[in-house]
């Protein structure tokens, strides 16, 4: 049942990964959690796939996580105690999260719809989101009295600014892609009849570049947010040195020289 729950389509070096329960906007089960980890773990370990393109069926990317599921949906007998959501969180989301924000391969968003709650930041925890014009983002934790999560805390802020941040999170408002883009949200927003096949650019164009060095772009960035500017600079002269003795930077500077086109292979 689970295997229906994502469509896998490989389009050359690109694993495009399509959430499917569009008749729930695809909101977030803890099945469908489960194999989107397992998914993306696979994506990290196939050799043969260098880039991951993530999206939603039908007209929504992600209503975030499903109110209905069993594992969190509240009782309507006063005799059952409340279920533990942090649980949900532990188990599901931060494995989830972890994984996105590690994989070895870039990994672009396709929103090609409503983000909302954990939708959203499932999104925007992508190394590239692309969103369509109709698209939206919703931080809809609020309007439930939870706060964001899946990364939500940590992203939004970093990404726009604490005043931003916090008036997306406190009103929980709908906010239009093309807003989103020029908040620095998300990376671009496009025609919505242009966003599968400019997302899938976007995606072999990654895949075509080396990945080593995208991989450890983004760990740099991430780590560089906790550090001070020497120590951000000492960390780019180690990763700098490891980079440097790796096949791909041989290839990429002789193929330049050479005046020819590189073919990167590292991971
Ligand atoms: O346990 C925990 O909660 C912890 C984890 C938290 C992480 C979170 O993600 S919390 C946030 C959860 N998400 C939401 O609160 C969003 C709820 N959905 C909405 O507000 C709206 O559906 C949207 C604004 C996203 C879209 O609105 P609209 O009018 O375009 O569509 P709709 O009619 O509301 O939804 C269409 C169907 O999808 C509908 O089902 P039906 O009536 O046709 O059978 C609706 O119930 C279903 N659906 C939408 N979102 C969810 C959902 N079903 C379950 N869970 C959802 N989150």
């Amino acid at each position: 049942m689970s295997e229906h729950l994502i469509q896998i389509e490989q389009h050359g070096a690109v694993r495009l990964l399509r959430l499917n329960r569009p008749e729930a906007l695809n909101a977030l089960t803890t099945g469908l959690l489960g194999h989107l980890r397992q998914m993306l773990e696979a994506a990290a370990e196939d050799g043969a796939t260098r880039c991951v393109l993530m999206t939603g069926a039908g007209r929504a990317f992600s209503a975030g996580q499903d109110l209905s599921d069993p594992h969190v949906a509240p009782s309507r007998d006063p005799g059952t105690p409340p279920k533990d959501i942090g649980h949900l969180l532990e188990h599901y989301y931060i494995p989830l999260a972890l994984r996105l924000r590690s994989m070895p391969i870039p990994v672009v968003a396709a929103v090609n719809g409503v983000a909302a709650g954990a939708g959203a930041s499932l999104a925007l925890g992508c190394d590239l989101v692309v969103a369509g014009e109709s698209a939206s983002f919703i931080q809809a934790f609020s309007k439930i009295g939870l706060i964001p999560d899946c990364g939500g805390t940590w992203l939004l802020p970093r990404l726009v600014g604490r005043a931003k941040a916090l008036e997306m999170a406190l009103l929980g408002d709908r906010l239009k892609a093309a807003d989103a883009a020029a908040l620095g949200l998300i990376a671009r927003v496009v025609p919505d009849a242009e966003l599968p096949d400019t997302a899938m650019a976007l995606a072999q164009k990654l895949a075509a570049m080396p990945t080593r060095a995208l991989a450890e772009t983004r760990r740099a960035m991430d780590e560089a947010l906790k550090l001070d500017f020497e120590e951000a600079l000492k960390r780019e002269a180690g990763l700098q040195s490891q980079l440097g003795f790796a096949d791909d930077y041989l290839e990429g500077a002789a193929a330049f020289l050479d005046k020819r086109k590189p073919e990167f292979k590292d991971r």
